[in-house]
């Protein structure tokens, strides 16, 4: 009650009225489920008995658990993020669109999908708008982007992969190249940065004093480096990568560390991968087959953003999809829509939850998600 706040006045309560019942014994209390880690470490200094609320407890009572000022702070901020993306790319003249969440096949390929029965036809939940944004762009849009539920059945129980989670998704015309996709990425994470670190400064205190972290560094202009770089760099530090695979995970984190050292900054860009470790629709290099004009973007070591310029021709894709095993009957649709002639484009999708978690230095996605999907957890 505020009136404890109030130390110069004296309040004379005349009724008190109950307007809602809470049973007498919560799940836990708010003030235990706020104590950061170091409130522990000093009591196991001084022998104080505190008591720690556990993930699973915080996420099976989770409307009490998002009371702490950190989790109001955490959700503010996510809902920050969601705006300063929805105002950079109207000003830059996108145009907000709503694609289908059931749809008839994987769109990124892979098992990692949601298998349903729609109506007697198989049917999946979307892995991403990915294919429906690119046939907007075939419908002359221009510029599109969309804030949407993105569902991956993922197997593995790890601290970034949820099976349901908020995608951020931008495709766009290129005129020339496909910088000028990364051009737009990059002036609007500056942006967003930017923004939380003006417009959330109480929030990220609020965090900050349960989960400590550092501030984000970031360049005015982010830094680009391409795989081959990446793969050099780690070389020379004697680790070991294959020029022509895909990162691990503990990859990515050496990488994160080693741009840290020799850039100073934890945002960056990293492009040309390899074409093999990309979805069919990834453009490959002009000069270097071998070679895609893609890239994943990183922060802390971890990955946020994965985007492509993407194959415009209907046969090239054709075969680019049979060459990865996909089953061109379930995206008949999608290819035929580039037989109407179809702009150079290019695009990316980001994690929302990601970006919250990363931004603020927190260890698991589960902490940036209202009510967490993953494969143990349906509820609540
Ligand atoms: P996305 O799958 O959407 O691209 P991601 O972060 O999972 O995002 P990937 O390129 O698929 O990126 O994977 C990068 C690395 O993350 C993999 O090499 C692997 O080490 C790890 N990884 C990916 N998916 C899983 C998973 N479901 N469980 C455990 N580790 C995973
Ligand atoms: P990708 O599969 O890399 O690319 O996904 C894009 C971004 O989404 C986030 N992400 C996840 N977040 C939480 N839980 C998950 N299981 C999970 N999987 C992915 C990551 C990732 O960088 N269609 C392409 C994007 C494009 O090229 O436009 C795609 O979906 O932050």
């Amino acid at each position: 009650m505020s009136v404890g706040m109030c130390i110069n006045v004296e309040v004379q309560g005349r009724k008190v009225f109950c307007i809602s019942r809470a049973i007498p014994t919560l799940p836990f209390n708010l003030e235990d489920a706020a104590r950061s880690e170091t409130e522990f470490i000093k009591a196991e200094q001084t022998g104080e008995q505190l008591v720690r609320v556990g993930q699973d407890t915080r996420l099976n009572n989770r409307v009490l658990d998002i009371r702490t000022p950190a989790n109001q702070g955490i959700f503010r901020i996510q809902y920050q993020v969601g705006n300063l993306f929805r105002m950079f790319l109207s000003s830059e003249d996108f145009v907000e669109i709503h694609t289908p969440k059931l749809i008839a096949g994987a769109s990124e390929g892979g098992s990692a999908v949601f298998k349903l029965d729609y109506k007697g036809q198989p049917a999946c939940l979307a892995q991403s708008p990915q294919l429906h944004k690119q046939m907007a762009i075939c419908g002359n849009f221009g510029r599109v982007f969309e804030v949407g539920h993105v569902f991956r059945a993922e197997d593995s129980f790890t601290h970034r992969h949820l099976c349901e989670f908020t995608g951020l998704d931008v495709e766009m015309e290129i005129k020339e190249h496909y910088f000028e996709v990364l051009d737009i990425l990059d002036r609007l994470f500056v942006h967003i940065f930017d923004g939380l670190n003006r417009m959330c400064k109480k929030e990220l205190e609020a965090v900050n004093k349960q989960y400590p972290f550092e501030p984000l560094k970031y360049l005015r202009k982010t830094l680009q480096i391409t795989f081959k770089e990446g793969i050099e760099m780690l070389k020379e530090a004697g680790f070991e990568a294959d020029p022509l695979g895909d990162l691990n995970t503990e990859t990515e984190r050496n990488l994160g560390q080693l741009v840290r050292e020799k850039y100073d900054t934890d945002f960056y860009i990293l492009h040309r991968y390899p074409l093999a470790v990309r979805p069919f629709y990834t453009m490959p290099c002009f000069d270097d087959d071998l070679y895609s004009n893609s890239f994943d973007v990183f922060i802390r070591g971890e990955e946020i953003i994965s985007g492509a310029q993407r194959v415009h021709d209907a046969d090239f894709l054709t075969s680019r999809a049979q060459e990865c095993g996909i089953d061109v009957k379930t995206i008949s649709t999608y290819i035929d829509s580039f037989r109407c002639g179809a702009p150079p484009h290019g695009g990316f999708g980001v994690g929302l939850e990601r970006v919250v978690m990363l931004f603020c230095g927190l260890n698991n996605i589960r902490k940036t998600s209202l009510f967490p999907r993953d494969p143990q957890r349906l509820a609540p």
